[in-house]
């Protein structure tokens, strides 16, 4: 079901001075930078390998507001790896397999996520604590 790791998100204070400390010491460079109202966040994802079908990425995530998910993450647990994104063909499709596993949905429906992509997230606490985002990407 999964295609590859799309990305690893990253809970990050200062998203500037996080692009800086990945670009500065692993080399990587920004592919994107927006913000989503809707998971209030500030992000940036980093290219770290271009392969069919979507390169992979960091996603570093700066919380534009103290309740949103990451900026609960952050005063909890400080900086840290916040979730993973896995390639999916099929959001939709992919989704409904896993709900039928049992595993709680964040999302029933996709949404919008960086770069375009659908995305959905499932529960951590039915995901062995780590919270986990599946990513159908724009073809390109
Ligand atoms: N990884 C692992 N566990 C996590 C977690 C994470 N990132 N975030 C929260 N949890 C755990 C907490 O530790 C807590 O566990 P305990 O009950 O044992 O203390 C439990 O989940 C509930 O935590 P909470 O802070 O009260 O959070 P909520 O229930 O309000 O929300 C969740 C949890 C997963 C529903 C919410 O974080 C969410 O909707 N996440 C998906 C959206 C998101 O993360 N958006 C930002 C990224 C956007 C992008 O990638 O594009
Ligand atoms: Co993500």
């Amino acid at each position: 079901m999964f295609t590859r790791i799309d990305h690893v998100g990253i809970a990050v204070r200062d998203l500037d001075k996080a692009i800086t400390w990945y670009e500065t010491t692993f080399g990587l460079t920004v592919t994107a930078t927006e913000t989503n109202e809707e998971q209030g966040v500030r992000e940036a994802m980093l290219l770290v390998a271009d392969a069919a079908p979507g390169g992979s990425y960091v996603q570093l995530l700066e919380p534009i507001r103290a309740d949103s998910p990451v900026g609960k993450f952050l005063g909890r647990n400080g900086e840290g790896v916040h979730h993973i994104g896995y390639g999916v063909n099929d959001v939709e499709k992919a989704l409904a397999a896993i709900a039928e596993q049992g595993v709680r949905l964040v999302d029933k429906r996709p949404r919008h996520g960086s770069m375009g992509a659908s995305i959905a997230f499932l529960h951590p606490k039915d995901t062995g604590g780590v919270l986990t985002e599946l990513v159908q990407a724009v073809k390109h």
